[in-house]
């Protein structure tokens, strides 16, 4: 991480030891993304699934990136979130070197604010697919759902903490609307 005290706080508190083995791999191409990918990790932690996350880039550590794709399965990840700004590669990256799905987040760090990233990110070739979200905090939120959810086919105690999540989103909706409209 580089020196900047804030990023580093902020990567300290996701990176706390777990004694789980990862069902989730989170990556991303640079710690100034960390504050984006930090929403993946609210999630994960809110339905208790242990994560491994690490910082590697598709264009300058492209080893690392490749050793994270092909080595997620045996750790016994499920899915793998990855997060780049730019010329956005690291979820293609990632894709290239395993059989596990993948979802992408485009980072709104350039001057096109993701717009780049989105692109890059969505647009695979055919047999090489990224799931793709929305760009920046929203995106990253949603894809921490999405992975519970691809984790939850298998497992019927994730799925009902997911039931239980969208009865609360509507209690919240209805609860607004009694509110608003008596
Ligand atoms: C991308 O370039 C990273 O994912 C990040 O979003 C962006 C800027 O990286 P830094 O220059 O902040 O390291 O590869």
């Amino acid at each position: 991480f580089t020196n900047c005290h804030y990023r580093k706080d902020i990567a300290m508190k996701a990176i706390e030891k777990q004694d789980r083995a990862p069902r989730v791999g989170i990556v991303m191409g640079s710690d100034s993304d960390l504050p984006v990918m930090m929403e993946v990790v609210s999630v994960l932690k809110k339905f208790d699934v242990p994560y491994e996350m690490t910082i590697a880039s598709a264009h300058r550590t492209p080893e690392k990136a490749a050793l994270f794709a092909s080595s997620a399965r045996e750790k016994g990840m499920g899915v793998i979130i990855a997060g780049a700004g730019h010329a956005a590669h690291l979820a293609g990256a990632m894709a290239a070197g395993t059989t596990l799905p993948i979802i992408g987040v485009p980072i709104d760090s350039s001057a096109l604010q993701g717009l780049d990233a989105l692109l890059s990110t969505v647009q695979m070739p055919p047999g090489v697919p990224v799931a793709t979200v929305a760009i920046g905090k929203p995106g990253a939120y949603n894809a921490g759902i999405l992975a519970v959810q691809m984790l939850a086919i298998a497992d019927a105690e994730l799925a009902a903490k997911l039931t239980a999540f969208k009865k609360e989103m509507a209690d919240k909706v209805e609860e607004k609307a009694r509110t608003l409209v008596p």
